[in-house]
């Protein structure tokens, strides 16, 4: 261990959560939003961490409005971010991945928060990393936040974006539209310390994430890419790829944010009424302002995630985002 490692004493000046948001965020009440929804994520975090030992591992035994099955930790993080943000005055309405309906909160409320709870969940009972992906629209003033209308704007509407990880490590990361910032939760004492300030992506990549068992369904432009990534230095790619997928998003994303890379998921023919897996109002737009706010590209192969017009609060989108120069491969194929 070097010697001026100390786990006793945090470093004085290091900056808490609250410290940064009052001096980077112009907006008190959006403040007030980030910071009240951090306090659900720390238990979050907490139940996460404890695992079997809270009882919280497996299935709930029943189906989500996705028609996926749900992990016992998919409900209880969605209860934990639904009770923080029904107390908030700032918070006029919500929508969750495992709510069928948005849910009305507090009706002089500015905000809209939309999240997936737990992404990855499939992960948990294997302990591989999962987290809280969520995004923050602004309600026209009289807009009903029991009418799903109300949530239905584009990505380039967000006024932030984040998401904490779960992982060895409990990471929020962070735009406001001023740049990435990530912080490292402190279990000792419960509080997040700014870790990375103006979080960039690297332009070029040799590593990319994508469900390889699906390549039979996709359609002619992405296999013809895949197949050149595979190529490597022989192809016309001309670099040898490196491959991950950790079969959760907000994993692959973190890499990304560090390390640069592509991450897919692709429209694919098993359920040719879906444009694709993830969904875009609390996957694909809040993961993409990250990147976008970091130098990368977020594009469903044909035009920008952000720029999608949402139909569904629900409604699923390919995407292809991360090192910028590799997205731009990915759009040349697509327009062959
Ligand atoms: P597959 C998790 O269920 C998720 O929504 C994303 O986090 C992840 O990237 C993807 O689905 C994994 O999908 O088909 O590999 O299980």
């Amino acid at each position: 261990m070097p010697a001026d490692f100390n786990l006793t004493y945090l470093d004085s000046n290091m900056q808490r959560l609250r410290t940064f948001l009052d001096n980077h965020c112009d907006n008190p009440d959006l403040v007030a939003v980030i910071d009240g929804l951090m306090v659900a994520c720390k238990d979050i975090a907490y139940k996460v961490q404890l695992g079997g030992l809270a009882g919280v591992l497996g299935s709930a035994e029943q189906i989500n409005v996705q028609g996926e099955s749900q992990k016992k930790l998919d409900v209880i993080a969605n209860d934990l971010i639904k009770q923080a943000l029904r107390i908030m005055p700032q918070v006029k309405g919500l929508a969750s991945e495992e709510e069928s309906d948005a849910v009305a909160c507090n009706p002089e409320g500015e905000f809209l928060v939309l999240f997936d709870p737990l992404d990855g969940s499939s992960n948990i009972d294997v302990n591989v990393t999962v987290g809280t992906i969520f995004s923050v629209l602004q309600s026209e003033p009289g807009a009903d936040p029991t009418y799903e209308a109300t949530y239905l704007q584009c990505g380039r509407e967000q006024v932030a974006a984040g998401y904490v990880l779960y992982g060895p490590s409990t990471i929020l990361v962070l735009t406001v539209g001023k740049g990435v910032y990530t912080f490292t939760l402190d279990p000792r004492v419960g509080e997040f310390y700014l870790q990375r300030e103006k979080v960039r992506v690297p332009a070029t990549t040799k590593e990319f994430a994508i469900n390889m068992s699906n390549q039979r369904f996709w359609l002619p432009e992405m296999k013809n890419y895949v197949n050149d990534l595979l190529l490597g230095e022989q192809g016309p790619l001309g670099k040898r790829y490196n491959m991950r997928w950790i079969a959760s998003m907000v994993a692959e994303i973190h890499r990304i944010l560090t390390r640069g890379g592509i991450f897919m998921y692709p429209y694919d023919s098993r359920e040719p009424q879906k444009p694709g897996k993830l969904r875009l109002m609390y996957e694909g737009n809040p993961m993409s302002m990250l990147i976008e706010q970091a130098g990368g590209k977020a594009s469903t192969a044909y035009e920008n995630i952000q720029e999608v017009e949402p139909t569904s609060i629900h409604q699923r989108v390919s995407v292809v985002m991360g090192s910028a120069e590799e997205v731009d491969n990915v759009i040349r194929y697509h327009k062959k």
